[in-house]
């Protein structure tokens, strides 16, 4: 039902705007270009409104002529449509757009997500956003080129870790045979987006994994990583991404995290479980959110401290 209003809402609007969540990821990137080549296949005015400069490894991704600084002001779009986002916090920048906006599509596969649009099409057993994006896209009959599979294939190979984590179905493969079918190349972009690492990466890791701790007999692993060892490294946290779960892949361990001060003095914590802990609810005992194998918050105060707060919170899962 949500899909068709959904299909019938674009395909009525001369002009679309597409923004998703600060900090954007794989999932985030390639649903917005997806969707934005193929509505431009339509011959509607779209744009892809930015809020942060995206991750280099994913600068392949193609449909950039289509994208616009969400600083920036633009001509008002009939539509816009939030992708991967769970919930207005998550816009930044992008809030003005939404305020502006005549009809709001939330499109999105987060658990945490507020219904904050005129539609609504939350689906928590999608792998990623892009799965979505797959069906709409097919709803509005438009061909997939390469382009558009390749966007789409992106965002489902990132939020599945290549088709690692077990949010992976039966649609997901259907989806992404498809895809390469079309001509995706699905080991140059699995290669792009999870082995390729540079020089500085590299030591950070190797810094980040020297770093871990273990606790509540071995099921726990904290890895931190401090202000100095990003000056020494070269580092931004963008380099980070992934790298906690070189701590949740150690054997006995069910919950991991990463935690990272931050340029204001408080602590990002990413965390990852193995099999059975629900790190969701861990995030939200401090105003964060997420999956229930990843998810993520920031906690005000000093290392010692979050580490402290976060090992009696995850405590909580071992029951
Ligand atoms: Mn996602």
């Amino acid at each position: 039902m949500m899909l068709t209003d959904i299909v019938k809402r674009l395909m009525e609007s001369g002009s679309v705007g597409i923004i998703t969540h600060i900090q954007p990821d794989g999932d985030a990137l390639g649903s917005a270009s997806a969707l934005g080549l193929a509505l431009e296949r339509l011959g509607k005015r779209v744009v892809i409104l930015r809020n942060d400069k995206p991750p280099a490894k994913y600068s392949f991704i193609p449909g950039s002529h289509l994208v616009a600084d969400c600083a920036e002001p633009i001509c008002p779009v009939e539509t816009l449509v939030v992708l991967d986002c769970a919930d207005l916090e998550r816009l930044g920048d992008g809030l003005q757009h939404y305020k502006m906006a005549g009809t709001v599509l939330n499109i999105d596969h987060h658990i945490s997500n507020t219904m904050f649009g005129n539609i609504n099409m939350v689906d928590t057993n999608a792998a990623a956003t892009g799965e979505l994006v797959y069906q709409i896209i097919k709803l509005m009959g438009i061909d997939l080129n390469t382009d558009i599979a390749e966007c789409i294939y992106t965002a489902i190979t990132a939020d599945t870790g290549c088709f690692k984590y077990d949010n992976t179905t039966a649609v997901t493969h259907g989806i992404a045979g498809e895809l390469i079918s079309i001509g995706v190349e699905s080991n140059r972009i699995c290669s792009q987006i999870f082995s390729l690492r540079t020089l500085q990466q590299t030591k950070m890791l190797g810094r980040a994994i020297d770093s871990i701790k273990t606790y509540h007999g071995g099921k726990t692993a904290i890895m931190t990583v401090t202000r100095k060892m990003m000056r020494e490294t070269g580092c931004s946290q963008e380099d980070l991404d992934g790298i906690v779960e070189f701590a949740r892949d150690i054997v006995g361990v069910e919950v991991a995290a990463l935690l990272r001060e931050t340029d204001d003095g408080g602590i990002k914590v990413g965390l990852r479980s193995k099999e059975y802990a629900d790190t969701a609810a861990i995030a939200a005992a401090f105003g964060g959110g997420g999956h229930r194998k990843a998810s993520g918050c920031t906690i005000s105060t000093s290392m010692e401290n979050a580490v402290e707060q976060l090992i009696k919170e995850i405590e909580k899962c071992y029951g």
